[in-house]
């Protein structure tokens, strides 16, 4: 497989599955901590209160990274950390453990790409009504401009939101993560905010001054009716209005998507003038998670197809050519900046044993997705950069500890890292590629 020379490779993480350190240095309360005390919330009574201890083993961890041979470590910031309320005093304490991350990555010649919302929102606004609170959106640009101003000059990348579908939906509508709620109608003003905070911290950033790449992260899947029946083509077409074009639409032509809003009725925003304007402010990348794809039929919920696939540990199917069916689609769709996978990997049920764990189903998946990544290149989509979720084993939110996406294996007794198989691959498909890449250099310059 050769990809061109300046396609960047990562591993992502996030602050709240691995950090631990809840209480340590100043750091606020999150809607996480709070949620994970509601019983039944998460699946083996579990929190990120220790999670892979990454706030102390950080410089242990980074190694690891640069052993992999990436080009990109992907990360997000604890809001409560650096800024415990979410509004008022920031914590210095939180802010230098990030400047000693960043500037450890750099000095392992790793380009730092930061997510400011990976979901874990002060609990002190979630008690001011969080994401559905027109306030929060503007708490939300003071920050990202205050970690711009102290990280910005070393940053690649920036992005904004982490999968607001996923907020807005099963934090507020499902309620399956936190905060829990159950209210269409306050999921849609959440995904109202998010978007329209994306937008607000663009132009604050670029008015800041910013020279880090500034986009946002969605989880999209192409949405397939279960049948050919009417019914469930038509429930099919309204679940990726609500999880593809509800965010698309607005992104890159500043508008909801009509069939959508008409679904919802009461339920659908309040809207304000310029909202739709600002939700529409150029972006110089868009991140991709993708994991699979949803098939729908009229009568159910929507489900993953359980058509003899392989389903991963989550439950989810193993379909890599949807990967390349949903770039090809917003290639067509949108008028799009470069793209990245952001997130692609899959929970296996791992056995570590004489310090191995043997992951082939975890290497077959990533190798078939980084095919269906060049297939979408080869037919014309403008692809930045891949990552794979996870770097570590790590607190898989609802699910707790039992479900593992690491390609680094963490055993949560003694927090030890072992390197998986898979990411023994991954190094040494990367190391293929460097390979690659400087053979074409040379050919280029002649020597
Ligand atoms: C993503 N869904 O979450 C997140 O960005 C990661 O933090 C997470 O660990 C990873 O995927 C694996 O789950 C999702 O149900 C969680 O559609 C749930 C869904 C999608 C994404």
């Amino acid at each position: 497989m050769n990809f061109p020379p300046d396609f960047v490779w990562g591993v992502a993480t996030s602050a709240y599955q691995i950090e631990g350190a809840a209480t340590e240095d100043g750091r606020g309360p999150s809607i996480w901590d709070s949620f994970c005390r509601v019983p039944g919330a998460i699946a083996d009574a579990s929190d990120g209160s220790q999670a892979c201890e990454h706030y102390q083993r950080w410089a242990q961890d980074l190694d690891l990274v640069a052993d992999l041979g990436v080009d990109a470590y992907r990360f997000s910031v604890s809001w409560p950390r650096v800024r415990p309320t979410g509004s008022g005093a920031w914590n210095s304490k939180g802010l230098d453990f990030y400047e000693r991350l960043v500037d450890g990555l750099l000095a392992r010649g790793i380009k730092p790409y930061l997510t400011l919302n990976h979901w874990d929102l002060p609990q002190a606004l979630q008690d001011q009504g969080g994401w559905a609170q027109r306030d929060t959106v503007h708490r939300f640009v003071e920050y990202a401009q205050g970690v711009q101003a102290l990280l910005g000059d070393r940053l690649s990348s920036i992005t904004t939101h982490n999968e607001p579908w996923v907020i807005a939906m099963l934090g507020h509508d499902s309620g399956i993560f936190a905060p829990g709620l159950k209210r269409r109608a306050t999921a849609m003003q959440v995904s109202h905010h998010l978007l329209l905070s994306h937008g607000l911290a663009l132009q604050a950033l670029r008015a800041d001054g910013s020279r880090c790449e500034l986009g946002i992260v969605l989880n999209l899947s192409p949405v397939q009716p279960a049948s050919a029946s009417p019914a469930d083509v038509q429930k099919a077409s309204l679940e990726d209005g609500m999880l593809l074009r509800w965010y698309m639409d607005p992104l890159f032509h500043a508008r909801y998507p009509q069939d959508v809003l008409e679904h919802l009725g009461a339920d659908a925003p309040q809207v304000r003038a310029g909202d739709m304007e600002a939700m529409a402010t150029p972006m110089d990348f868009l991140g991709l998670n993708y994991y699979t794809r949803a098939v729908v039929s009229a009568e159910g919920p929507w489900d993953v197809k359980r058509g003899g696939r392989e389903l991963t540990e989550m439950g989810w199917e193993v379909y890599p050519e949807g990967l390349t069916q949903l770039l090809l689609r917003l290639h067509q769709d949108y008028r799009l900046p470069p793209m990245y996978v952001t997130e692609n990997g899959g929970a296996f049920k791992d056995q570590l044993s004489q310090g191995r764990v043997a992951d082939a189903a975890r290497t077959r998946y990533l190798t078939q997705h980084i095919a269906a990544v060049q297939e979408a290149m080869r037919q014309g989509v403008c692809m930045a950069g891949y990552m794979v979720w996870s770097l570590l084993d790590n607190f898989e939110w609802a699910s707790g500890y039992d479900k593992r996406f690491g390609i680094v294996h963490v055993d949560y007794d003694t927090q030890q890292r072992t390197l998986k198989d898979s990411g023994r691959w991954y190094r040494d498909f990367l190391q293929r590629q460097r390979a690659a890449r400087h053979a074409a250099e040379a050919a280029l310059t002649g020597d």
